[in-house]
């Protein structure tokens, strides 16, 4: 309704300003051409110094009131450290910009006004002044000169070379229609090799080499996870494209660069504020107290609910819209937090399954450590426990055998042992009991014998890494204490374990 009401207003305005014109041909015709041409050109004169008076205090009166919203500018300055300059850069250009622009508009004003036609005057024929000349291009030329010189050097400044020396976090986003992928490097701090051969859409987007150990500890974050980052690290980001071209675009980090299929970019930055430092930076500002939901006038204040965000900056697609990522700046300590609580793409969606090359026998360096320290710890709390509750037994589930002999399968069954190894080390007053069981397959009497065979293999090797046969007993129970139903695959793969059982702390 409202567009229609406004629809014809405009109509009803244009027949007005079609009769005014009719009206004035007519005037015209009874006063004589010139005279009412004069006129025009009177009031078109001054009606030009008007509009330039109230365009230029439009323009002023704009700047200052959104100057708060604005990039660069009190609550909005830089959250990275190389914005800084970045901004400032920006700053000078408008400074001149702005002085030009500002001039230009009131020459361009004022000479319409001016000069305009009152057929009293006649028009000036001027061919040449040097000096005028010399002032328009040398002025521009040196301020030109300036400040392209001037981003010659940010730019050198804000894409540093890093060394292998240098102590960096590097992480990967690779944008597609229409999201992005982020990945971390893990506790090694290596990203794993990509090729685009192993692309697939089920189990690897990302083209993932599998074969490359540092990839086994890699982290994806998917679409919609907030990104995380650690305060006054260093960040390498490698940018990538799947499809077309997107662009890394991090506005309150001052951080942009295109993500080009087949052609890796990249951006180094270091953020300087965490998100709750920049939301108490916005808190200080009245434009930042208002309700950030205007219909819930006593809900939660622009400023609380503050976000950076990663966006992209290439019309890429009908979706374009939808590639805003949240991202979150937290103190060291937290992101490290972070990063311990986030499973490796390879642990949760690879191993064991048909693309694994590994064939899921193999353990990465950072899991045997994890895997001890699981271990030592999971005792630590036994030993420690004074109510006597807890558990004594410890479930070996990293030691394999081959199928009906108490041959040891695959490598890691030797780093569980070796864990074992240093655990007996650590607590010196530990006597353990190494339990064999079996499931509930073929003949009983066998199953005791395999399972006693196989304890007293684990405890054999314990033996050649030093740990005193005193301390240590090795008995089979055989299929009778399974731990769950023998009628499911998974039940008997359960059940099929070795045991350390504490006896004495
Ligand atoms: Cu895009």
């Amino acid at each position: 309704m409202t567009y229609f009401i406004a629809f014809g207003i405009i109509f009803l305005l244009a027949v007005i300003v079609l009769q005014i014109g009719k009206l004035s041909e007519l005037a015209t015709k009874i006063r004589g051409e010139e005279v009412v041409e004069r006129s025009n050109n009177d009031t078109q004169g001054k009606a030009l110094l008007v509009f330039m008076v109230v365009f230029l205090v439009a323009c002023v009166a704009s700047a200052v009131h959104y100057k708060n919203q604005m990039l660069g500018y009190g609550p909005l300055t830089s959250a990275s450290a190389h914005g800084f300059e970045l901004d400032h850069l920006f700053n000078v250009t408008l400074f001149f910009t702005g002085i030009v622009f500002i001039i230009t508009h009131i020459a361009l004003f004022w000479y319409s006004y001016k000069y305009r036609s009152l057929g009293n005057k006649k028009a000036l024929f001027f061919a040449h002044d040097t000096k005028l000349e010399m002032i328009w291009t040398v002025v521009p030329a040196v301020v030109m000169t300036y400040l392209v010189a001037n981003g010659l050097i940010v730019w050198n400044n804000i894409f540093p070379t890093l060394t292998s020396e240098d102590k960096y976090l590097e992480i990967e986003a690779t944008g597609y229609q229409f999201a992005w992928d982020m990945r971390y490097p893990g506790a090694d701090g290596k990203l794993g090799n990509k090729d685009f051969r192993l692309i697939d859409p089920a189990s690897n987007t990302l083209g993932i080499d599998w074969k490359d150990e540092a990839s086994a500890d890699d982290i994806v974050l998917g679409g919609a996870d907030k990104i995380i980052l650690p305060k006054d690290s260093t960040i390498k980001v490698r940018i990538t494209a799947k499809d077309v071209l997107h662009s890394f675009f991090l506005p309150h980090f001052r951080v942009k660069m295109d993500a080009v299929p087949g052609i890796p970019t990249s951006f180094i930055f270091t953020p300087v504020l965490t998100t709750r430092e920049f939301r108490e930076q916005l808190s200080k500002f009245p434009e930042w107290q208002l309700p950030s939901d205007p219909e819930d006038p006593n809900g939660p204040k622009k400023w609380e609910t503050f976000e950076y965000e990663l966006a992209c900056a290439e019309l890429c697609g009908k979706g374009h819209y939808s590639m805003r990522r949240i991202v979150e700046v937290v103190s060291k300590e937290e992101f490290d937090t972070w990063m311990a609580g986030q499973k490796p793409f390879y642990a949760v969606n690879v191993r064991g399954t048909d693309k694994d090359p590994w064939d899921g026998k193999k353990l990465f360096p950072y899991e045997i450590k994890a895997r001890g320290f699981e271990l030592r710890s999971t005792v630590a709390r036994f030993v420690d426990d004074t109510t006597g509750t807890l558990s004594n037994i410890v479930n070996l589930d990293h030691i394999f055998y081959l199928t009906g002999s108490s041959n040891l399968n695959s490598s890691i069954s030797t780093y569980e042992m070796d864990n074992l190894v240093t655990l007996m080390g650590r607590f010196p007053k530990l006597r353990v009991e190494l339990a064999g069981h079996t499931d509930n397959v073929g003949d009983a009497a066998a199953n005791l014998q395999l399972s006693m065979d196989r304890a007293t293999k684990v405890k054999e090797y314990l033996i050649s890494k030093g740990v005193s046969p005193d301390r240590m007993t090795a008995k089979g129970y055989g299929q009778v204490q399974p731990l769950e139903s023998n009628d499911t695959p998974e039940g008997r793969k359960k059940n099929r374990r070795t045991e350390l059982r504490i006896i004495s702390k």
